[in-house]
């Protein structure tokens, strides 16, 4: 989830402070990712390797580096394979023992940089632990390191045992998501580099000119080991194409001094080299000699045969935020992917069930509650809203939301038997926090939910949920909106598990939770259709509402207030239910109107609110699902896929976080930083 940078020199003499920078440095150039914690891997002098590995800032890194004074930094090395890494902590607390790389043993023999998700992690310990392996970590990674050693072990007689098929057979035992390098003391100046659902590349560069721009795919015969347990005999190794790797010989056919750079962002690349080779799912990259190779897992039609060597022209400023201009922009996009993330290993989709670890311990007592209290500020408290009424469906038990200051301000009466869920991206928003204790001292069961592992909220509740959205930048939150959604979402499936009548209903959810990252795919489409509205008709208006109710209302707060902070235009989100007590008074052919109506049950009631408006004049612009042809025909509409009711909310947010963003680059407003705000708001 957050960042992976390696430098092998192959043939071009440095010295190991040469290396340290050029490790850290890529460090730095990810930095504007968010991250807790950092790390490295560097060869030592008797064919041994070193890690440094620190809590927080990658300075802190490397002061810890600074302060090993038996370090020798003018050692030089012909070659080298160095490593490092941020992390931006799912599994286990940010510290220097959950940091990366993590080890296969106190000889380092085999370490790992990860980024990502295993999610069968659990499963592979387990295993491990009954063969005598002990871990040392809380996170998912190590188990990777433990395997390829317990792989590696086990096949150690095999003579023809090579790194990539160690890592091969790793590999295809992992679940989840990730983006892996590993290092080994017995394969020096090797490195090894996989990928499935995160992104990795690798930047080259050489003196000369490469023979050719593309790396061909080596396809194995894909059963290198057939498992781990059974000896490998030589015919199952798949030959070595050294002539395949055609683009790293020089004329003469003598390998020529190289150097490569593998990263999970070109940004920690560019200023190194503009040639990268972006590495797809399940291709396993190995540089060894000078020679980069890439082999597939298994082989599949319709793959391509080639990778190719491309050309960066971005700059760097360009090209930390991807194809985008603005974190909040790549956030908004990031949305089909941090859904995943978020809901990765906690929903099977075969079977309906949600398992939310963090929460396992404590359904008995939640179920058993009078009733529960979410408790939060901004973004986080609409994502209460919209799971409200989902919550108190499959639950029965009776949910009450609060705006954590005015919570603290009455100083609500809070009991032994209430339960209370404090929401917070950053974990440290300061009146959440405060609320929080204060329930603690009244001996209230406290839920956290939140995006940030080792945060103040995640560890002074009892129990939550981490939303696994990875880091976010912008100033105002989208990604962390839906994630929070569908977290709360989750927990209300699995507090209700027990309830057979609701069965059908929850695996209704499942199901559209499965086609939710399609749906919001389909929905970003309307990008362009919302620029052109935010340019053409909202742009030179002075305030904007946007109506609905039901599930909308909080899809309308939401929207409102992304508006308003990073567009400085007035915004107001209103409840269609309370038109005709005082805002239709607002209401003429000048006011430009948004109305939320999407097909469900309180689809009529909407309509009637509809009609309110256009009596007055009013032109609205409506919010619906396609194929509503009535609304589309007759208004400008933005129509986006429909899903079930309780889940409407996660694809309507989206347009409106897209018409904020154009009308505030259009104001001409700082997206990331708009005035006044903080991304964590850690004072009262
Ligand atoms: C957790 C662990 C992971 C692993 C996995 C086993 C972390 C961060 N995650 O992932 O290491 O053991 O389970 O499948 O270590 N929590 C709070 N307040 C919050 C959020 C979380 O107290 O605001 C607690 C939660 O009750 C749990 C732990 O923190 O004890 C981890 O929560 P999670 O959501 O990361 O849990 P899970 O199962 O995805
Ligand atoms: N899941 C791994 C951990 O918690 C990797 C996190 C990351 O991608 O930074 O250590
Ligand atoms: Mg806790």
């Amino acid at each position: 989830m957050c960042g992976i940078f390696a430098y092998l020199n192959y043939l071009v003499e440095k010295d190991r402070g040469y290396i340290i920078d050029t490790l850290t440095n890529g460090l730095k150039r990810l930095e504007y990712r968010g991250y807790d914690s950092s790390g490295l891997a560097i060869d030592g002098d008797n064919n041994d390797i070193l890690i440094y590995r620190q809590v927080g800032k990658v300075k802190a890194l490397e002061q810890l580096i600074k302060e090993d004074t038996k370090l020798d930094v003018s050692k030089t090395f012909l070659s080298h394979t160095g490593m490092a890494h941020t992390r931006w902590a799912t599994h286990g607390q940010p510290s220097q023992r959950n940091s990366h790389p993590q080890r296969s043993d106190p000889n380092n023999e085999f370490l790992v940089v990860h980024n990502g998700i295993i999610t069968n992690f659990k499963e592979i310990k387990t295993v491990l632990e009954k063969k005598g392996y002990q871990f040392e970590s809380d996170t998912d990674t190590e188990c990777i390191a433990k395997l390829t050693k317990y792989i590696y072990d086990s096949q150690k007689s095999n003579k023809q045992l090579t790194f990539t098929n160690l890592v091969k057979a790793v590999v295809k035992e992992l679940e989840g998501a990730f983006a892996v390098i590993v290092k080994s003391t017995h394969f020096p100046n090797e490195m090894v580099a996989a990928r499935r659902g995160s992104p990795l590349l690798i930047g080259v560069k050489t003196e000369k000119k490469l023979k050719v721009d593309f790396v061909d795919v080596e396809f194995g015969n894909g059963e290198a080991i057939p498992d781990s347990e059974s000896k490998m005999s030589a015919s199952d190794v798949p030959k070595m194409h050294r002539s395949q790797s055609r683009a790293f010989l020089s004329e003469d056919g003598m390998p020529q001094p190289i150097e490569f750079f593998l990263a999970s962002d070109p940004s920690a690349v560019i200023e190194h080299t503009k040639r990268v080779l972006y590495l797809e799912d399940d291709d396993i990259a190995h540089i060894c000699e000078g020679e980069l190779h890439i082999h597939r897992l298994r082989r599949e039609d319709g793959m391509s045969s080639v990778r190719l060597i491309q050309t960066l022209e971005l700059e760097l400023a360009e090209i930390m935020k991807g194809q985008y201009d603005h974190f909040m922009q790549k956030e908004i996009f990031e949305q089909p992917e941090s859904v995943v993330n978020t809901m990765r290993g906690r929903v099977n989709f075969d079977t309906h069930k949600v398992t939310l670890g963090g929460l396992k311990a404590y359904l008995a007592t939640i179920r058993r509650c009078r009733r529960i209290v979410f408790c939060a500020c901004g973004t986080s408290y609409h994502s209460a809203i919209a799971t409200r009424a989902i919550f108190e469906e499959l639950t029965e038990i009776p949910v009450s939301v609060e705006l954590a200051s005015d919570f603290l301000d009455r100083r609500t009466p809070i009991f032994r038997d209430d339960v209370c869920v404090f929401i917070s991206q950053s974990g440290e928003t300061a009146d959440t926090i405060l609320a929080l204790r204060y329930c603690l001292e009244r001996g209230a069961l406290c839920v956290g939910i939140t995006n940030t592992v080792g945060s103040t909220i995640s560890r002074e509740t009892h129990c939550g949920v981490h939303i696994n959205a990875g880091p976010e930048v912008g100033v105002a939150s989208t990604k962390a909106y839906t994630s929070q959604y569908i977290s709360l979402i989750m927990m209300a499936i699995q507090l209700s598990e027990d309830r057979i009548s609701m069965t059908e209903r929850r695996n209704a959810i499942i199901d559209e939770l499965h086609e939710l990252p399609r749906h919001i795919k389909e929905v970003l489409k309307l990008d362009a259709q919302l620029q052109s509205l935010a340019k053409d008709v909202l742009f030179k208006e002075k305030s904007l509402l946007i109506m609905g109710r039901g599930y909308q209302h909080a899809t309308c707060l939401e929207g409102a207030l992304k508006i308003k902070e990073i567009s400085y235009m007035h915004s107001e989100g209103i409840l269609a239910g309370e038109l005709k007590h005082g805002p239709l008074a607002l209401i003429d052919e000048n006011m430009p109107v948004i109305i939320i109506m999407t097909k469900d049950s309180y689809y009529p009631k909407v309509q009637s609110a509809l009609q309110q408006v256009t009596a007055r004049k009013g032109q609205p612009i409506i919010i619906c699902n396609e194929g509503d042809n009535n609304l589309v025909t007759k208004y400008r509409s933005i129509a986006v896929p429909q899903t079930v009711d309780c889940l409407q909310g996660l694809l309507t947010i989206i347009p409106l976080q897209l018409l904020s963003y154009h009308l505030a680059v259009f104001h001409g407003v700082d997206v990331d930083f708009p005035r006044n705000l903080a991304k964590s708001v850690t004072v009262e």
